[in-house]
């Protein structure tokens, strides 16, 4: 008898566990993630597009904020607020970036103002010419003559404007100079970041701008390089996340350490970003210059890339609205404080040495005629 009754209960717990998880099928989950910018003391009314007459609560922190449809979000400090609105079979999603932004005045300069870090890969141009410190800060202001290198894949700069540039509506925002010309293309990315926290440093969220390959099926985001310091002038090793190794090779033009030695790490040193498809042609067949090597240029939104405007320009112009978070997912910025340019492909170039993007200097492309 207790054994019959067990069963029959353990049928009717089945029965209900079952039926339950087809009502699951039925419900509609709505769970896309808005992403929102709002400048402090600004308010925004937030109304979840998923039919009317449904009613349910807004969170913040997991703590209910509000039991109304809508809900006006205004806060007293910087930074990021995720807020969702949850109903019986709905979840709305919201991250709200509030920002403060610097305003430019007649005294702001267009160009780069302030150099903030310069850690570039192992390259043939490091410890010498383009590849030391003072060739960094050359990229501050108007670009002239200065240049520096970012060594091979990851090598990066970071640098500040005196005023935060704001995303222009339908206009490319940013211009990258650099010494591009055709069949010597040595993509960079870039990264922009608003000074969210208010606090002058660059220790804020990274967006990429993504470029025309962005998702090509060969661009391996989340890539990461290992190199290790050989101490002296040899072939710097490299191990990646993807299973390979290598080595990046020294030349008889540069006879110095390849491996930057004014760098806080002097065993090895993990560089991490998007990694761009390898396209050098190392036979290239020039029809003036016979069996060269050949590193082609990509569509469009790197650096040191020699597209079609280019040759006008002598610069990559970039627009803010190309930004991604690190889920790929658009962040409507609407200006920045900060930049990052990253050398985004690891190729051995043969005789021409390792790919490794070039920088001349940055321009806030409202600010020039
Ligand atoms: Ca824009
Ligand atoms: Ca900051
Ligand atoms: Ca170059």
């Amino acid at each position: 008898m207790k054994i019959k009754n067990f069963l029959w209960c353990a049928l009717a717990v089945l029965t209900i566990l079952s039926s339950c998880s087809d009502n699951d099928d039925d419900l509609k989950i709505e769970e896309e993630l808005k992403n929102i910018h709002l400048e402090l003391g600004k308010e925004i009314t937030l109304n979840p597009d998923i039919g009317d007459g449904i009613s349910g609560r807004w969170k913040m922190n997991d703590e209910i904020v509000s039991e109304q449809r809508k809900y006006t979000f205004k806060a007293s400090k910087l930074g990021l607020y995720e807020i969702y609105f949850e109903a019986e079979k709905y979840k709305q999603a919201y991250e709200i970036r509030v920002y403060q932004i610097r305003k430019g005045t007649k005294e702001s300069s267009a160009y780069l103002a302030k150099l903030i870090e310069y850690k570039p890969a192992p390259g043939q141009f490091m410890n010498k010419g383009y590849g030391l410190m003072k060739d960094a800060e050359s990229i501050i202001g108007k670009p002239e003559y200065g240049m520096v290198s970012l060594g091979g894949f990851g090598g990066y700069i970071i640098a500040g404007f005196d005023h935060t540039i704001l995303n222009l509506n339908e206009q490319r925002d940013l211009a990258v100079y650099a010494n591009a010309f055709d069949g010597s293309s040595e993509p960079g990315i870039v990264m922009v970041s608003l000074d969210y926290n208010g606090n002058g440093k660059a220790d804020d969220e990274w967006f990429e701008l993504a470029g025309s390959e962005y998702n090509a099926k060969k661009t391996i985001h989340n890539y990461e390089i290992t190199y290790t310091n050989p101490k002296g002038y040899k072939d710097v090793p490299w191990t990646d996340n993807q299973g390979n190794s290598g080595v990046v090779k020294i030349n008889k033009y540069n006879t110095q350490p390849y491996y930057p030695n004014f760098i806080p790490e002097q065993e090895s040193v993990t560089f991490k970003g998007t990694l761009l498809e390898n396209k050098t042609d190392l036979n290239y067949d020039h029809p003036k210059y016979g069996n060269i090597v050949w590193n082609p240029h990509r569509e469009w939104g790197y650096a040191d890339n020699y597209s079609s405007e280019y040759n006008d320009l002598k610069a990559n112009t970039f627009d803010f609205d190309w930004a991604v978070n690190n889920k790929g997912e658009k962040v409507n910025l609407p200006g920045i404080d900060f930049i990052k340019i990253y050398t985004s492909t690891n190729v051995d170039g043969g005789a021409l040495g390792e790919n490794s993007t070039e920088i001349m200097g940055v321009a806030d492309l409202s600010m020039l005629d």
